[in-house]
């Protein structure tokens, strides 16, 4: 598959997230985010810390992390995202009416939307949703000048997920209907593309999980593809965690390695 430069894509996006993603990717050259699935602060901070240089973005669980604090959690992560040059991306699946999750989005411990550019959500409850995200966004992004996107579940990883055909479909067209969506989580571009397209879709921000080398699956449903195989099917940035991070590894040898093999699969296929 020929794609376009990420430089190209940064310049004629009209979404200004997307765009600032795209720009950073080329600058640092790294189309690599590591989800940072631990489970203390002092674990997520240091990964933050070593592996800053290699990601475009770091991707959370913000609720795993057994001794969060906004103070110590939040604020030396958002310090780290400044001097290393990463966007952060809390994959908290959203799922619920638009006006539960605008309260989950902008309140209790979290406060997501105030230090999260990224978020996923599931299309289950209909449109509601991305409304009610994009409520609680608004005043952030006035306050503090810097933009806010969702990135919508269309496909899953995992074995037997029901996120496929018009379900995916149904995605997508959500998203073309709301300025919030930044793009997807999704296992192929050409699965985000419309059947029926009446509109000229957008040049949409594909995020692909699932990705590991030399491992098939994790016994828990999670399926694997290399790096290459995520980029051959139009990924712009692979998501890995395990790979990188596992118990077993070593972060930062590997976090080169992933960000090489991804990063050397996009100079195959530029035009
Ligand atoms: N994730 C998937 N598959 C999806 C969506 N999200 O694995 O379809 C997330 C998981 C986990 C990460 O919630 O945080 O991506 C994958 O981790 P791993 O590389 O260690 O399997």
């Amino acid at each position: 598959m020929m794609r376009e430069t990420y430089e190209a894509r940064a310049a004629k996006n009209s979404n200004p997230l997307v765009s600032d993603i795209f720009r950073i990717i080329a600058e640092k050259k790294t189309n690599l985010c590591v989800s940072l699935d631990v489970t203390t602060t002092t674990k997520l901070l240091k990964l933050a810390d070593d592996l800053g240089p290699y990601v475009c973005i770091f991707k959370t669980h913000i609720d795993i992390i057994d001794d969060f604090s906004y103070k110590s959690t939040i604020e030396p992560l958002v310090e780290l995202s400044k001097k290393h040059n990463f966007l952060i991306f809390e994959d908290r699946k959203f799922a619920d009416i638009g006006s539960t999750v605008q309260h989950q989005y902008d309140s209790g411990i979290y406060k997501i939307v105030n230090w999260a550019h990224l978020v996923t959500v599931h299309g289950v409850p209909g449109s509601g949703i991305l409304s009610g995200l994009n409520l609680a966004a608004e005043p952030v992004v006035q306050k503090i000048g810097q933009h806010r996107g969702a990135l919508m579940l269309a496909q899953l990883s995992s074995k037997g997920s029901l996120a496929f055909g018009e379900y995916t479909q149904g995605c997508v067209q959500m998203a073309n209907e709301s300025n919030f969506v930044a793009g997807f989580i999704a296992q192929s571009r050409e699965a985000t593309k419309l059947k029926s397209e009446s509109v000229a879709s957008r040049d949409w921000l594909i995020l692909t999980p699932g990705v590991a080398i030399g491992i098939t699956g994790d016994g828990l449903g999670q399926q694997y593809k290399t790096p290459e195989m995520a980029m051959e099917r139009g990924s712009d940035v692979i998501i890995v965690g395990r790979g990188i991070i596992g118990d077993d590894k070593e972060p930062i040898k590997e976090a080169i390695r992933y960000r090489e093999a991804a990063w050397n699969a996009y100079l195959k296929e530029i035009k």
